[in-house]
């Protein structure tokens, strides 16, 4: 075996033929983590994965992969694997075994009485954007098409729900226009409220050697509060102020007016809104901006230049836009630039979202969301549901015009009693959610909590009445989409511990078992696969011509109607979009304030996030010991001077209090942070540490995507007594 190992900040890049173990047999596979989506090489013996490396022919990928990636073969085998069923009463007792036939009399008896009396409204999946397309297919037709209820939401609408709303109301559908393979072809990288070398190390790594190739004619902005490691390829660096982006771009885009730095051809034939959206950005002369948002002005006007002077520029984004009470507004004002100059629908050109978790993609494509059915439709539009009632064989009518609730609604529907049931699948609410204090008490209120997960205990488990456990990542087989559209095939490579299932197929055991045999019969996940597939027939996302088959030769990227077609690999190409007279929108929005903005009793910025090592609750980074050892425990970035006010010293315990709840973190003191705002990782919840930050994050949401505030609440910070 030929491996040539560069050595790389973050990553391994392996340039390499396939591996001839004796003792190891190669297969490929995908990693379960982010939305890179890298190809994998497994080596797999005695139905264990014993080595884990990149493979070179993966698009996403070419075979580098990230610390995570690469410690992979540890997580099926990482203590407190939840292996058979467990059920309780009552809270306070302890779990007993019980059986998956057991299990489902329980949730079936729980289900009928709680209709009955309230209709099947007060029952709701928070679902996940870790599962495979075919489980978000089937919890969404049984939901939606059979139990009647369109509540079921999934974790992306903490993380993309803002993303998806950009799309479609800047570009008439949720469709993210380029591809990885544009980043060998751009020559301006803007990365805004995304910490990229650390959340998606493999496409910073590529953007990194772009930069290091052409390190003159590569420019790369970066726009964070945080001075992070991403920021260090920055040619521009814009510390901003949390929240203050559209403020940031639409000062920008005042610059790219001025300059003529616009694509006059493309707005006047393909946009509608630009005269409205001229007049807002003239409201955003250079010192405003730069005031609004708390940075130099010749910084941001060099930023516009850079940008607006590049052949090709792409955008890069993630959670510091998409969670904010304006990540909408947000989205549509990062699209507004790349329609502004062009940079859509050409090589190395595009506003790029990054989706966060492995299948966030294939979540949106199903219809995994409390407003959508599969395909990119409607739950509000007849003749959607109408398409997926005859689809699903089941009565014109059956499908609930209602949206469902959204992730924060459902959680306040179960705090005042009106939602009665919650089946969460593969997601980590009691850690991950904002506004802990508030939605721990909601869970408590719950008849009947079904926790559907690979491990327990996990900070949600605690909550649950019925754990059901869940094979994970190698163990089952599925499809998954990365951020670039890309549809990958993940085999089966071992078998699953104890008695746990794929998702799918405890999904479909259980609606078997409510009297659903004919339409929930299926022999493997490649059928749910072509039924789902049909579904997408003729859509903007049709994805007719992928097979099975042929993902075993290689993954595909979606729009691909013909099973001899090529997919596009960018779209839009031709400057037609998919909204009603083919023209995209400009969509102009005015700066607005947070949620909490810091007063005198609160007076810091809180803003949580991500560091490499760590998959978001740690269920199963948090047992690998090299993982581990980069960042050991939790911590609080803040900055010296604000450090000299409070008479910190580097490493004591600081008590963080919002108006929601308070923890505790040793401080880290570093320029690196801007003054006034503090951060803290979101990895360690309570079964970890008392640094669980989302004790004091707020709850507040996007009007329009519903999504939640997550980067921005109000704090005062002091030394801890306990210290
Ligand atoms: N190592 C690791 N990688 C991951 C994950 C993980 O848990 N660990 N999770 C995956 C998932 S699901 C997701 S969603 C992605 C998230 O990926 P990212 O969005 O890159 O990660 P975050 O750290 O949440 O936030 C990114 C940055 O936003 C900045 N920020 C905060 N507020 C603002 C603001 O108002 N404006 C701007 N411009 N920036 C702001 C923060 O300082 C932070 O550096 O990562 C994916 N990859
Ligand atoms: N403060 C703050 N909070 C945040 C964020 C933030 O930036 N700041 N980010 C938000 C975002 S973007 C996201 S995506 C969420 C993520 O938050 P969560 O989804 O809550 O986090 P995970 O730890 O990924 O939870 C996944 C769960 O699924 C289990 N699991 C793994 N594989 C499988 C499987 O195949 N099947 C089943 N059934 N279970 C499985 C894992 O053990 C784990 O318990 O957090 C959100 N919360
Ligand atoms: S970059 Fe993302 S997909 Fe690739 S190995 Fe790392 S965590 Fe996995
Ligand atoms: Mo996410």
């Amino acid at each position: 075996m030929k491996v040539l190992r560069q050595a790389a900040d973050d990553v391994a890049w392996e340039v390499q033929s396939l591996p001839t173990d004796k003792d190891l047999t190669w297969r490929r596979s995908l990693c379960p983590y982010c939305g890179v989506g890298c190809g994998l090489l497994v080596g797999v013996a005695e139905n264990r994965i014993k080595r884990v490396r990149g493979d070179a022919s993966h698009p996403a990928n070419y075979g580098l992969l990230c610390t995570k990636g690469a410690l992979l073969n540890q997580i099926l085998d990482a203590p407190g694997r939840l292996l058979y069923p467990q059920a309780r009463a009552s809270l306070d007792a302890p779990f007993r075994k019980t059986s998956w036939e057991e299990s489902f009399v329980t949730i079936r008896r729980t289900f009928q009485r709680v209709m009955e009396k309230e209709g099947p409204d007060a029952i709701a999946f928070y679902i996940s954007g870790q599962l495979m397309t075919e489980d978000y297919y089937v919890i969404n037709k049984f939901a939606k098409g059979f139990l009647g209820t369109n509540n079921m939401d999934s974790n992306s609408r903490l993380c993309m729900a803002s993303a998806v709303a950009g799309y479609t109301t800047s570009l008439g559908e949720d469709c993210q226009p380029a591809s990885y393979s544009d980043i060998e072809l751009a020559d301006c990288f803007f990365l805004i409220g995304t910490n990229t070398a650390a959340c998606h190390p493999v496409v910073f790594q590529r953007i990194k050697n772009r930069k290091i190739k052409f390190p003159n004619r590569i420019k790369v902005i970066v726009a964070d509060p945080r001075r992070t490691r991403t920021a260090e390829i920055a040619d521009v660096y814009l510390p901003i102020r949390p929240g203050s982006d559209v403020a940031l771009l639409n000062g920008i885009l005042h610059i790219l007016i001025e300059e003529n730095l616009i694509d006059s051809q493309l707005i006047q034939n393909h946009t509608n809104g630009w005269e409205k959206m001229v007049a807002v950005a003239k409201r955003y002369p250079l010192e405003k901006a730069a005031e609004i948002c708390g940075v130099a002005p010749n910084l941001i006007r060099k930023a516009a230049l850079l940008y607006g002077q590049a052949s090709a520029a792409l955008s890069f984004w993630s959670m510091g836009l998409n969670q904010s009470i304006h990540g909408v507004a947000k989205n549509n004002s990062i699209i507004n630039l790349a329609l502004a100059t062009g940079n859509i629908g050409r090589a190395g050109a595009g506003p790029f979202s990054l989706t966060g978790q492995p299948n966030a993609m294939g979540g949106r494509e199903t219809g995994g969301l409390a407003h959508l059915l599969p395909g990119h439709r409607l739950i509000t539009n007849q003749e959607h549901r109408q398409t997926m009632e005859r689809l699903w064989k089941i009565p014109k009518g059956r499908i609930s015009p209602k949206p469902g609730l959204t992730a924060i609604e459902l959680f306040r529907q179960l705090e005042i009693g009106k939602v009665k049931i919650i089946w969460i699948i593969a997601t980590n609410p009691a850690a991950s959610l904002p506004s802990l204090p508030r939605f721990k008490t909601a869970l408590e209120k719950a008849d009947l909590v079904i926790c559907q997960d690979a491990f327990h205990p996990t900070e949600t488990t605690q909550y649950a009445h019925l754990l059901l456990p869940a094979a994970q990542w190698a163990e089952r087989q599925g499809t998954l989409t990365n951020s670039e559209r890309r549809v990958s095939l993940l085999e089966k490579l071992v078998n699953p511990p104890g008695e746990a299932l794929p998702d799918w197929e405890i999904l479909c055991r259980f609606a078997k078992s409510w009297g659903f045999e004919k339409h929930f019969s299926y022999q493997s996940t490649e059928e749910i696969y072509e039924e789902y597939k049909r579904s997408t027939k003729g859509t903007r996302m049709d994805i007719s011509g992928i097979s099975y088959e042929r993902l075993r030769k290689g993954p595909i990227q979606w729009p691909c109607p013909n099973s001899d077609s090529l997919p596009a690999s960018r779209l839009f190409a031709n400057r037609v979009f998919p909204t009603a007279d083919g023209r995209a929108r400009f969509h102009a929005w005015e700066y607005t304030p947070p949620a909490e903005p810091p007063d005198h009793e609160y007076p810091f910025i809180l803003t949580t996030g991500r560091i490499r090592d760590q998959w978001h609750t740690m269920t199963r980074t948090g047992k690998i010991e090299t993982l581990m050892r980069s960042e050991p425990s939790p911590f609080i970035e803040i900055h010296p001077e604000d450090a000299k006010t409070l008479a910190l010293k580097e490493g004591e315990t600081v008590e963080i209090i919002s108006r929601r709840g308070k923890l505790q973190a040793p401080c880290r003191i570093t320029p690196d942070i801007r003054q006034g705002c503090c951060f803290v990782p979101f990895h360690w919840g309570s079964l970890w540490s008392k640094a669980v930050v989302n004790e004091a994050t707020i709850d507040s949401f996007d009007p329009v995507s519903k999504q939640p505030e997550l980067k921005f609440c109000a704090v005062k910070l002091r030394r801890s007594s306990c210290d």
